[in-house]
């Protein structure tokens, strides 16, 4: 089913888009939870993690490695940075295409609950 991404993803809906190629585009989440918050979504249909097949491992290395290459052309390589994917209710996710969060630019602590 078409989420709110897809519609991103086909510009019929603005986003500030910072990164697209084949595979993966990202644009900068609307709701900020660190100084850079930057949400990295495959352009093939994955509601969640769940759905994405043991053998298409690029999936999900396709995302992790843009958000890695963005944060080194970014400049936060070396002071650090987190990449985190939730899952279904319990994982806090609400847009059922699978999507790759980058928070960066502050000191983000341990994890919260
Ligand atoms: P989640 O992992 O599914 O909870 O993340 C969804 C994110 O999508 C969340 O951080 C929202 O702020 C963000 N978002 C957005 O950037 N633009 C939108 O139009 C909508 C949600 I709806």
């Amino acid at each position: 089913m078409p989420t709110i991404f897809h519609r991103i993803m086909r510009r019929e809906l603005p986003a500030e888009i910072v990164f697209e190629d084949e595979h993966v585009i990202a644009f900068r989440d609307i709701a900020p939870q660190a100084p850079v918050h930057v949400l990295f979504v495959p352009k093939e249909d994955f509601a969640t993690l769940n759905d994405v097949p043991a053998d298409r491992p690029e999936v999900i290395g396709r995302l992790a490695l843009a958000a890695a290459a963005y944060a080194r052309a970014q400049g936060f390589a070396e002071d650090g940075y987190r990449i985190v994917m939730n899952c279904n209710g319990d994982g806090g996710q609400t847009v059922y295409q699978i999507h790759l969060h980058l928070l960066a630019g502050a000191s983000l602590g341990r994890f919260g609950t």
